[in-house]
């Protein structure tokens, strides 16, 4: 059992608090299940405690209800496990949240048309727990968001109940670090960063998560385990921006980038492999930056490798629709009234997720140009973008056969290369999914 070092300088309440939570006899919350919440609340009730689930979404409520589960790293037999043991209650009703000791927000931060972060979920989860908020609480925020959220924008509503933070209730950050389909890193042993309003709120948190996460990394304030999160993503962004880069700068010097990353990737140490791309997508890559470039603009700071980064991810699109013009002017052959087979729309491989793939935007774009666009990905039947839907095609080998242009957007594993490569006329590798014998063959361009 894990205990909780200097509880002696800690509030009554939060001794109280971490005694039953050390016990499991807390009652824990769970809002948002989705990809996120789902797995947590799986981690909660594998660790012991008692789990509400509450989401707005009565679908969701109503599966978990019947034990069914509608998140593929969960399944559906844990589910059935907990609401068996009477352990896991699911509700769309808000006014359970007066019946936990602590609770974990886990609600989508999507930016708007405008580009600005979109915090209307946060504002209205927050809103909804703190009409039932009472002493002796924890709340914990996972959502990614930029820093000073959990501080500007949950504080400020749960204390005006009345409540003091850090002596009747305690309030904290901790970022998810889900990655779906993933099977070597889980929730329950992915080091988990959490960051308090208070020393008693972080030891609160960490007793609380403890419980459940084999790892915790505990920072000095909310802010801190936010401002990690976005470097984490961060990161990722602007060095698939550089690489991006380095692809544009190798296509005017006549390089083969592919060839180059192999062999800087030799090197045992210091450097990272990153691929380039068509674009960036996914429901964090491309969006946590933009919450950090955001905040950093209310403070009169630019920040440039974000900006940059974002409009060189944003560009491949273009880059790649590009290679698809240059390739059918190479046969004689204009980009209007062409036939192009766009190969795998979601936004990496192996996954269905659409949330912000390039694929998208190079169909858009290839539409724009007078194209005849059809798409395949065994993982999306159906694409509804914009003004415009698709559905896949029906035989991927027909479709190779009739296009004037294939081109590469996302490498699926279940794609046979070779099979890509004998049945097509022309093809745009976006993601070097042919590997050498793209490279040695005629009717193959690379980014
Ligand atoms: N991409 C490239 N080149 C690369 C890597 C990715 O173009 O070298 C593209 C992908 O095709 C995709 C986008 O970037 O369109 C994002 O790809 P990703 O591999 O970062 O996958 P995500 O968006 O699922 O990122 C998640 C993140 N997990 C969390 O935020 C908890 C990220 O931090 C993980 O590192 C990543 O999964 C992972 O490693 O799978």
């Amino acid at each position: 059992m894990k205990r909780t070092e200097n509880s002696a300088a800690l509030p009554p309440a939060a001794r109280q608090l971490i005694a039953k939570l050390n016990a499991r006899t807390a009652r824990v919350g769970v809002v948002g299940l989705g990809y996120v919440g789902l797995p947590l609340v799986e981690a909660f009730g594998h660790a012991g405690y008692t789990v509400v689930g509450i989401d707005v979404d009565e679908r969701k409520v109503q599966a978990l209800k019947k034990g069914q589960s509608y998140i593929e790293d969960v399944p559906a037999a844990r589910i059935k496990e907990l609401i068996d043991q009477g352990r896991l209650e699911a509700t769309a009703d808000f006014a359970a949240v007066s019946t936990l000791d602590a609770l974990s927000i886990c609600v989508p931060t999507p930016l708007r048309k405008t580009g600005d972060p979109d915090l209307s979920f946060i504002v209205n989860v927050t809103e909804a727990i703190a009409r039932f908020l009472h002493p002796g609480m924890a709340i914990v925020l996972e959502s990614t968001s930029y820093p000073g959220t959990t501080r500007e924008i949950l504080l400020p509503k749960f204390e005006s109940r009345g409540l003091k933070v850090g002596k009747d209730f305690f309030l904290a950050f901790s970022p998810e670090r889900v990655d779906p389909g993933r099977k070597d890193w889980t929730t329950i042993n992915t080091p988990k960063v959490i960051g308090g309003m208070t020393p008693a709120c972080l030891e609160v948190a960490k007793a609380y998560y403890g419980q459940a996460i084999q790892t915790l990394v505990p920072v000095s304030s909310a802010e801190a385990a936010e401002m990690a999160k976005l470097l984490e993503n961060t990161f990722r962004a602007v060095n698939i921006g550089l690489v991006n880069e380095v692809a544009l700068m190798c296509d005017r010097l006549g390089l083969d980038v592919w060839e180059i990353i192999d062999a800087a990737a030799s090197k045992p140490f210091g450097f990272m492999k990153f691929s380039p791309g068509p674009g960036l997508g996914g429901h964090c890559i491309p969006i946590d930056p933009l919450y950090l470039s955001w905040k950093l603009k209310t403070v009169n700071y630019t920040a440039r490798f974000i900006e940059l980064a974002s409009e060189i991810n944003t560009n491949m699109p273009r880059v790649a629709v590009q290679k698809v013009q240059d390739a059918l002017n190479s046969v004689g052959k204009p980009v209007k009234g062409s036939r192009i087979l766009v190969l795998g729309v979601a936004y990496k491989p192996d996954v269905s997720d659409l949330r912000e793939s390039p694929a998208l935007d190079v169909i858009g774009l290839l539409g724009k140009k007078g194209a005849r666009v059809a798409y395949h990905d065994p993982y999306v039947p159906e694409v509804k973008h914009d003004s415009w839907n698709l559905r896949c095609v029906p035989s991927l080998q027909t479709a190779l056969k009739s296009a004037d242009c294939v081109i590469i957007t996302t490498h699926h594993s279940v794609y046979d290369w070779d099979k890509v490569l004998r049945m097509s006329r022309l093809i745009v590798d976006t993601r070097n999914a042919l590997g050498a014998k793209g490279k040695a063959s005629a009717k193959v361009t690379r980014l």
